[in-house]
């Protein structure tokens, strides 16, 4: 299994609630290694590239609002196997398929304003590291 990386981000509902510090405790016990971290009030531009492939959804304009509401804390994780064991760790997006012990199952209650994103695939793990850090990070 090769090394990866993979775009963490806690939104802006995890940071209101200082559960930064947890999050990278539970990458950290796990044994992945913080490649690039920052803070950030996200552009309206930001946003709507990030979330592209849901323009067409209904709830694109509230995933839009939402991001861009209060700070997010953006993430780069490195790792051996990492993108599909932080979503693991992240839980299911619907509040009752996430399972307790999850970031998810532990601390969100709506699909909505769920606490955390991460990359699905080594495809949008590239496209959003790039987009979030530039091309060093990739
Ligand atoms: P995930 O973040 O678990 O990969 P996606 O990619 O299906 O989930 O959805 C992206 C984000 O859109 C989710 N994190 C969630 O916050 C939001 N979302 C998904 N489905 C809905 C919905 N039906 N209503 C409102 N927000 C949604």
């Amino acid at each position: 299994m090769a090394i990866e990386k993979t775009f963490i981000m806690v939104k802006p509902d995890g940071v209101k609630r200082q559960v930064v510090g947890d999050i990278i405790d539970r990458f950290e016990r796990r044994g992945f290694e913080l490649k690039g971290a920052k803070l950030i009030n996200v552009p309206r531009e930001l946003a709507e590239e990030h979330y592209a492939e849901h323009k067409e959804r209904p709830f694109f304009g509230e995933l839009v609002e939402f991001i861009t509401s209060g700070p997010v804390f953006a993430m780069v994780w490195e790792g051996e196997n990492v993108i599909k064991l932080a979503r693991i760790m992240m839980g299911a997006t619907k509040p009752e398929e996430s399972q307790p012990g999850t970031i998810r199952g532990d601390y969100a209650v709506t699909i909505s304003e769920n606490v955390i994103h991460g990359s699905d695939s080594p495809a949008s793990a590239e496209r959003e590291i790039s987009l979030w850090f530039g091309e060093g990070l990739a």
